[in-house]
């Protein structure tokens, strides 16, 4: 008899699952021919071998199908490294705060939330700290919805936030997750182990940077981990500086700025670069005055940005 369970936290040799029958954590080994690279990892639902006599190990005896997974491309060894698995829904999380908005980056994770078919909420955080001078928001939400991405206003640390700029917040956010698996992603010291004590309603205590701080050593999260919120499934991923996009085909990257492409099927130049100096190129001739334009050009810039990048590595290389 197997029982089925979920991963909440890997490592090289030992797993921690949760039982589905009865919600306990149990460690476990796995069989080895299930310990190829990434063959194991968050969020994977797996079946278990209960120890055949007390004090004997748990065994990882199949890992189910997954429905989809994510993963970081790493550029240098043009490799992918699969960060966790069946994902209801990515939390991209930004902050008002330390460290600044960044909305490339935003750009960049909705470029691989559309290749990874999972879709994204942007989460505004820190924003007891937002200062209309640093960036935006007004703009950064209409933008963001206008590419039909949903987003929230909160601040992790003061429970009581009431949101300033944007119709949905802290609550909204939590009902929404009713019943999902989200994995909160971002550049370091967002806020997203906050969030999620924050979000298991102090259930679960995460260290985030702050907790720590009287005894040095930042608390920073290094490995991604699942957390039960009882309503909801959170995952902890550590955060990034920068994320590569370079293993997509320029079609890929194309397909996932379906907004740049039909703009640019006004272009009448059939192969044009939008670059500032084409007279008579659809983009250039934009009033730049005009907020919907300088959503699209924003776009543009971000568009450009990824495909420098992605040209870098000649399609033919890729897959
Ligand atoms: N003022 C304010 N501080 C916050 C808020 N959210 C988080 N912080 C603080 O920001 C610091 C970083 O928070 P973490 O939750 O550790 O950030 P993280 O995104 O998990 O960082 P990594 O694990 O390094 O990726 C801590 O000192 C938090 O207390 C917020 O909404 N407002
Ligand atoms: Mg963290
Ligand atoms: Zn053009």
């Amino acid at each position: 008899m197997t029982i089925r369970a979920r991963i909440f936290r890997s490592s090289k040799r030992n797993f921690d699952c949760q039982r589905s029958d009865n919600k306990e954590v149990v460690t476990a080994t796995a069989l080895a021919t299930l310990l190829k690279e990434d063959h194991i990892v968050v969020g994977d639902w797996v079946e278990l071998i209960p120890p055949p006599m007390t004090g004997q190990e748990w065994v990882i005896q199949k890992v189910l199908e997954r429905s989809n997974f994510i993963f970081r491309n790493i550029p240098r060894v043009q490799k992918k490294n699969v960060i966790a698995a069946n994902i209801d829904v990515l939390l991209i999380v930004v902050s008002a705060g330390v460290p600044a908005f960044k909305r490339g980056l935003v750009d960049r994770y909705l470029v691989r939330s559309d290749y990874w078919n999972i879709p994204a909420y942007v989460i505004f955080n820190k924003m007891d700290l937002y200062e209309e001078s640093e960036f935006d928001i007004q703009f950064e939400a209409d933008r963001l919805k206008w590419l039909n991405v949903e987003c929230f206003e909160l601040s992790a640390h003061e429970g009581n936030y009431k949101q300033r700029y944007l119709g949905e917040g802290f609550k909204e956010l939590s009902d929404k997750l009713a019943g999902k698996t989200a994995i909160l992603v971002g550049q370091s010291g967002v806020g997203k182990s906050r969030l999620i004590t924050e979000l298991s309603e102090g259930k679960i205590q995460l260290l985030s940077g702050e907790t720590n701080r009287a005894n040095k050593g930042s608390h920073t999260t290094t490995w991604a981990e699942l957390i039960d919120g009882e309503k909801f499934a959170l995952i902890d991923s550590p955060g990034i500086r920068s994320m590569s996009l370079s293993d997509l085909t320029q079609e890929e990257l194309i397909m996932s700025f379906s907004d740049i492409q039909e703009f640019a099927t006004k272009c009448k130049f059939v192969s044009c670069n939008h670059e500032e100096n084409n007279k008579g190129c659809f983009f250039q001739q934009l009033n730049k005055e005009e907020r919907e334009n300088q959503l699209i050009l924003s776009r543009l810039d971000s568009y450009k940005r990824v495909l420098e990048e992605v040209m870098q590595i000649p399609d033919w290389q890729k897959k």
